[in-house]
Order: C-alpha cells, then sequence, then structure tokens
C-alpha cells in the first residue's frame, strides 16, 4: 500500500494522504504516529503549571460554536478591572505557576489600553510570568477598532510586555465553513498573516484546530496543510491543539461528539502530516483527561497544564472549570507509563516529575 511504503520512509505526506491516513485502521496509524512521537522525545510528556484568565466575556462577533461570550443564552457580562486580574495572578504565582494564559472576548466597550494594560500591569508587577496572550481573533479585532494595522499591534504587545501568542480563533480554515460557523470574525487569511508577523518578529505562537462540529475530515487535512505551508516559511508555531467541539449552550446544532477515535487519528495525524511542528496538544479541557492520557501513545506529547479556570470550553459542557491539581495531574502521567516533564512556555524543560 502506498500510504504505509511513504510512513515507512517517512516521507513528507500531501492532502490525499492525509485523508487515506483516516482511513487506516487506529492501530496502524497509531503506531506511525508514536514511533515519531518515541523518536522525538521517547516516554517524556510535558505540561506547565499555568492559570488561564478570561478578563472579559463582552464581545462584539457572534461564533455559532461559543458559549463563553455574552449572549442570550449566556447573558452574565462581565469585564474584570486590572486590580483583579492582578489578584488572580498573584495568588496563582503562590502555586508556582509560569505563565498566564490570557484570553479575551472582542468588547468594544472598554478601549485598547484596557486590553494593553493588563499586560503591562502583569509585566511590571511580576517580571518573570510569561505572558502568552491575544488570540489572533483579538489582534485582529483590535487592529480595526482602533485603525491600526497588524505590524503596530504587534509592536504594541511585545511594548506592553506579551510573550507569546496562544493558538485560539483559528477554527476551520476552509471559507464555507468558516462563514457558517464564525462569519464576521479573523478570516484564515487575516489569522496565517498575524501569525506571520509575529513569528517574523522573532516571537511563537500556538495554532488550534477546532473540530467535531459540521467540518469534514479534509477540511481538517486542509487546516493542517495551510498551517504546515506558514511553518516552513517562519518555523514560529511550538505546538498544534486540535480543540474537540463542546456542544452545550451554544447555537451551533451538533448533537454528537466527536468519538474518541476520532480524535486519537486526529492526533495521529496531526502528528504525521505537521513534521515541522515539534508539540501536539492533547487539551484535556476538550477531551478530557482520560482521552488526553490515551493520546499520548498516538502522538501527543504535550498536555498543557494545570489551568486552575477554564471558562470557555467549560462553558459549553466540559468538565474543565476548575483545571486539575498538579499531584494528580503528576500522578496520571507516570500511571499512563510517561515521564511528566514540566516545561516553560517555549518548552524549555523545567524539572522531570
Ligand atoms: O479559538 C470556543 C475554542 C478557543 C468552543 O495556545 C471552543 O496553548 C470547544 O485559544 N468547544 C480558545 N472549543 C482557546 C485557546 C487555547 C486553548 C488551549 C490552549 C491554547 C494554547 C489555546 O476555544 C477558540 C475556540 O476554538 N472554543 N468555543 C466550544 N464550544
Amino acid at each position: 500500500m502506498e500510504i504505509i511504503e511513504k510512513l515507512e520512509n517517512s516521507e513528507r505526506l500531501n492532502f490525499e494522504d492525509g485523508i487515506k491516513l483516516y482511513e487506516l485502521d487506529i492501530f496502524t496509524l497509531g503506531k506511525y504516529a508514536y514511533k515519531k512521537r518515541e523518536k522525538l522525545y521517547g516516554k517524556k510528556s510535558f505540561f506547565n503549571i499555568n492559570r488561564h484568565i478570561n478578563p472579559t466575556n463582552i464581545c462584539k462577533d457572534i461564533c455559532k460554536f461559543c458559549a463563553f461570550s455574552a449572549n442570550r443564552k449566556n447573558p452574565n457580562p462581565y469585564t474584570m478591572t486590572h486590580e483583579e486580574i492582578l489578584k488572580i495572578v498573584e495568588d496563582a504565582i503562590k502555586r508556582d505557576i509560569k505563565e498566564v494564559h490570557i484570553v479575551s472576548a472582542h468588547n468594544d466597550k472598554v478601549g485598547l489600553d484596557w486590553y494593553l494594560g493588563i499586560f503591562r500591569k502583569i509585566k511590571e508587577n511580576f517580571p518573570n510570568i510569561h505572558i502568552k496572550a491575544l488570540t489572533a481573533a483579538e489582534v485582529n479585532f483590535l487592529a480595526k477598532e482602533h485603525n491600526l494595522c497588524f505590524e503596530k499591534m504587534i509592536d504594541l504587545m511585545i511594548e506592553n510586555g506579551v510573550d507569546s501568542m496562544p493558538g485560539g480563533g483559528a477554527e476551520i480554515f476552509d471559507e464555507k465553513i468558516r462563514d457558517y460557523i464564525c462569519k464576521g470574525k479573523v478570516t484564515s487569511q487575516e489569522w496565517l498573516e498575524i501569525h506571520r508577523l509575529w513569528h517574523k518578529r522573532g516571537r511563537k505562537s500556538n495554532a488550534t484546530m477546532l473540530f467535531g462540529h459540521v467540518e469534514d475530515r479534509e477540511h481538517r487535512i486542509d487546516h493542517m496543510i495551510r498551517l504546515r505551508e506558514l511553518q516552513d516559511e517562519t518555523g514560529g508555531f511550538n505546538c498544534f491543539i486540535p480543540l474537540i467541539y463542546q456542544k452545550e449552550n451554544n447555537y451551533l446544532k451538533v448533537k454528537d461528539f466527536v468519538t474518541g477515535q476520532e480524535y486519537l487519528k486526529t492526533i495521529a495525524i496531526a502528528r504525521l502530516i505537521l513534521d515541522n511542528i515539534p508539540h501536539i496538544k492533547a487539551y484535556w479541557a476538550t477531551s478530557t483527561i482520560n482521552l488526553a492520557l490515551i493520546a499520548q501513545e498516538f502522538g501527543a506529547d504535550d498536555l498543557d497544564g494545570t489551568i486552575e479556570k477554564e471558562s470557555i470550553q467549560s462553558a459549553a459542557g466540559a468538565k474543565s472549570r476548575y483545571g486539575i491539581p498538579l499531584e494528580e495531574f503528576v500522578h496520571l502521567i507516570k500511571d499512563s507509563g510517561f515521564v511528566p516533564v514540566e516545561r516553560d512556555s517555549l518548552y524549555n524543560e523545567i524539572k522531570v516529575w
């Protein structure tokens, strides 16, 4: 079989190969993905001690899959003050977090300096904390709202203390599907352009893919190939994160979750297609921790982190609202046969637990 030959020879895989990978039985596919993971990292599984903060849920955009933003189904608008945010960070640092992951909705009431001030004040008060903040969807929103080009927005992010960019807002790049699920938000081209410019400033970022809703396998492969092309150019992506769509409290009428098997296949295919993105993250907040642990055997080498508070996926039904205690996380990784390696946000190893 031609695809097996390509896998045996570690050849670069194209779009058609990606579709064929989905048709392989899961154990054959898993074997090749695991082989690659093992060659790169052995039994190491990376995680970080982090805190998620979502400073506002007031949003100008309407994405059908979103249960986090304040809308008819979730009429609880909030906006945190900088003091509240600083208090959260101060408190979390006592638990030894190394990173704050800050993602907001697109709030047109608070002004640009409310957004930038969050990062500036965190850096002023806690210079050693890594700030991973502003998805490309937020960057696009702020640039357009305040008549700035993307380059200028990126200058402002760097000046105000943003260290790296999270991977959110990518959803699915296919324009038809994207129009259906999140029309009006950052386009695929804009998302890629913002990350391109960020990488050109020597900075790192992640890339997500929201799947298991109305897209097909071909859209997922197309999404991965578009990321791979940009990565060939810039090398700036650290990590790829397939997010399983959570179905409660939103406007997309999807009845069933993607199956565990389809998730594991998607993780494995990501490992094989994305030959230039070093890390594949099984984001336990959407997959459940059990499936994320199994995903380690299908190519995933990163399990995100302890999170402490999760508001986006849990609003849509995920059981991730209070994160996961560090001790439990470490034990679960060990019990699953892997070696928990605490990393910083740029994947430098901090401690083998
Ligand atoms: O882009 C929204 C997703 C993302 C739902 O960079 C949903 O390390 C599932 O950026 N079901 C934001 N997902 C989260 C994000 C992120 C998360 C974890 C790690 C990293 C990283 C980044 O949340 C959005 C969107 O795709 N999302 N609604 C939902 N119903």
